[in-house]
């Protein structure tokens, strides 16, 4: 019995989601039951590859939606977890219990246990660690700016290493652990704790180089590091950078795809935000009201370049509407 569970690539709670929906499978749905895991990104053209979908059931966890009739479990918590009108009717009308979306929740790994406990009796306890943490990653709950940065804990050294990973094997061998073992224990483990010291260094160097390139103009700072290797970068840098920023526009490049991140300051008490998931579904994108990103085809750096210049505009005029200057 093959299960398949796609999870949201390169980031923590897709991991962490994949780890407690497999656990809960195993231990409320089928004990014998063999996992493979496959991560999903945002790319530009097509999301699914609907002949991966190969397993005796197929679960996505923390990633859009698929009318696939193969995929048999789906859970998901972002505000643009439907492609198009057409695949949440999809879902509107489809019948199956196994099928979940919650927007409200932080963290899809939260939501998942949630309801695997009040539906199928699992018992959420034993990794209560794990989704503490989802939570409060995914849900930017960090203090301030610095804490964000700084890197102090096991899970936010975890998170960096997924969100850099170029090693295809190195989140589904994590994945196991986060759902059986302390964070700790996991940061320790020599196959984890040997890509640490380079990332780290990294990490203060992209604090540096977003340093020269970054301003915030009108509450919002834009940068452009499409000539580093520096996607995987942690998003809070604009905002330990720029307190007084109220959002970021980032431009990055990968091997698969040039990204637009648009974000906006968790700490800032700003009373009205543009949302962010409408804005980046104008272009292709999506993702949460208050954190989204777009995908473009690696090396199309113009168009992409033209989509991060129109939303820092609109996101300036927003501002400077908001807060009555000029
Ligand atoms: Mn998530």
């Amino acid at each position: 019995m093959k299960v398949r569970v796609f999870y949201h690539d390169k980031c923590f709670d897709g991991a962490c989601s994949a780890a407690l929906f497999s656990r809960f499978y195993r231990e409320r749905v089928r004990d014998e039951a063999e996992f493979v895991f496959s991560g999903l990104v945002h790319r530009a053209g097509a999301l699914f590859d609907e002949s991966k979908f190969d397993g005796d059931e197929n679960a996505i966890v923390d990633f859009k939606y698929s009318t696939s009739p193969k995929i048999t479990w789906w859970f998901d918590h972002h505000l643009s977890a439907f492609l198009t009108p057409e695949d949440a009717d999809h879902y509107e009308r489809q019948q199956s219990t196994k099928k979940f979306y919650d927007p409200d929740y932080r963290s899809c790994t939260k939501f998942i246990a949630t309801i695997a406990e009040k539906r199928f009796g699992f018992n959420p306890e034993p990794v209560a660690e794990m989704v503490y943490w989802a939570d409060i990653i995914d849900g930017a709950l960090y203090p301030d700016a610095t804490s964000a940065v700084e890197m102090k804990e096991p899970a936010m050294k975890l998170t960096m290493a997924i969100e850099a990973t170029q090693n295809p094997k190195f989140i589904p061998r994590m994945i196991p652990l986060l759902a059986s073992r302390p964070l700790a224990e996991i940061l320790a483990e020599p196959f984890v704790a040997e890509v640490m010291p380079p990332l780290l260094k990294r990490h203060a160097e992209s604090i540096h180089v977003l340093r020269e390139r970054t301003e915030c103009k009108d509450g919002t700072v834009y940068f452009d590091v499409t000539d580093r290797e520096l996607e995987g970068y942690n998003k809070f840098i604009p905002y330990y950078l720029h307190p007084e920023c109220v959002y970021s526009v980032g431009l990055s490049k990968s091997s698969f795809r040039t990204k637009v991140s648009v974000g906006s300051n968790p700490w800032s008490h700003a009373d009205r935000y543009v949302n962010l998931a409408k804005v980046c579904e104008r272009y292709g994108g999506g993702g949460h009201a208050r954190v989204g990103a777009i995908s473009f085809e690696p090396g199309n750096f113009e168009t992409a370049r033209g989509a991060a210049r129109e939303i820092v505009d609109e996101l300036r005029a927003s501002y400077r509407e908001n807060n009555g200057s000029r």
